[in-house]
């Protein structure tokens, strides 16, 4: 199958690259696409070097399929040039997202709403779809009725630049600052703009998107997400409260049977997920598992993945899997 990577040059493109080699995706040929700026520069993919073409040549190419990861801006105006050309684009932007004709989808969780006529498919924010994963076995069983939840995230979710920031901040050297504020040693609770709400831009896709993916509008969510300075994986704390009792045990049994979940819980052993455990993994880890003493039928728990991978390119190349498995591509 010829596949596009879109944005290739960049840190979800790179790992996407490196996802679909290492899934063995049936390439049978790919066109790396970035901006003008990078036209002629090389990737590599499975030992073979590519050289990136622009946007109208890799539509030209005409790839079954084209996961993008460039931008919301770029999204809105090639997605649709990519679509009408009839190849499937699966979009890790925001833009697409709360389309409501876009299917926007976390496979463990709803990947039975893709039809052979969605041409373009939205990837969730890498904070909501660690999160879903998590709840929809829950949901399933307990029903939710109301989540808390507050973010500790890396700074790879803001791409290279805000890399380079935390790396020279620790070397002591003066460098572009990707956030308004040192991250090192700091907590910065903004992540995207501030919309009018007083919420960020990060927090109202983490209750936007929540809704449309467990396909559940009734799902209160609130909350509250940090930029912290840590290099990959994004952390959560999760308070859920369940319209029906639960068994703590049970619940585990539930969360450890669930697609894409490892339970790592073992507080005697201090056991628990941690972003350095996550790295470079595919898995969602839940842990901490404990009830909320001050209410009936709440569940506390600590959620964290690799955010570039289940949370960015492995969600999207999974996509493309089930789209390949269910003969939707055209
Ligand atoms: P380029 O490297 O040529 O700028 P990141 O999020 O890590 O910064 O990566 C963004 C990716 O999106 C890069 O591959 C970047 O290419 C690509 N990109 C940015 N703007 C455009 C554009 N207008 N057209 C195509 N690709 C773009
Ligand atoms: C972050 N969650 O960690 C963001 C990155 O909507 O795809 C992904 C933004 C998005 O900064």
């Amino acid at each position: 199958m010829k596949v596009a990577v879109v944005g290739a040059t960049g840190l979800v493109g790179t790992k996407m690259l490196q996802v679909l080699a290492e899934r063995n995706f049936p390439v049978t040929e790919l066109i790396p696409v970035a901006s003008e700026r990078s036209v002629g520069k090389e990737v590599t993919f499975k030992g073979k070097t590519y050289k990136v073409v622009g946007m109208q040549e890799g539509i030209a190419a005409k790839p079954a399929v084209a996961l993008f990861s460039a931008g919301g801006s770029t999204s809105l105006e090639w997605a649709p040039k990519f679509a009408e050309a009839g190849i499937t684009v699966i979009d890790n932007s925001s833009a697409w997202r709360m389309h409501p004709d876009k299917p926007l989808v976390v496979p463990e969780v709803n990947a039975s709403v893709l039809t052979a006529t969605d041409k373009i498919i939205a990837n969730p924010n890498c904070s909501t779809i660690q999160m879903v994963v998590a709840l929809k076995p829950l949901h399933e069983k307990y029903k939710i009725k109301r989540v808390i939840v507050s973010t500790y995230q890396s700074v790879t979710g803001t791409g290279k630049k805000a890399v380079d920031q935390l790396n020279n901040e620790r070397a002591g050297k003066e460098g572009e600052m990707a956030y308004k504020y040192q991250i090192d040693l700091n907590a910065i609770p903004q992540i995207d703009v501030f919309m009018d709400n007083g919420y960020t831009k990060e927090e109202m896709k983490m209750v936007n998107e929540t809704k449309k993916i467990m396909m559940d509008d009734s799902i209160k969510v609130t909350a509250t997400t940090v930029r912290i300075p840590v290099m990959g994986g994004h952390s959560e704390s999760v308070n859920v409260e369940f319209e029906n009792e639960y068994d703590l045990a049970d619940l585990k049994k539930v969360l450890s049977e669930a697609p894409g979940v490892v339970v790592q819980d073992d507080v005697d052993q201090q056991v628990y997920p941690m972003p350095l455990w996550a790295h470079e993994k595919d898995e969602v880890f839940v842990g901490r598992l404990r009830r909320d003493e001050t209410q009936p039928r709440t569940l506390n728990m600590w959620i964290v993945s690799d955010n570039l991978r289940k949370g960015a390119a492995t969600n999207a190349v999974q996509i493309a899997e089930y789209l390949m498995g269910k003969a939707l591509l055209g």
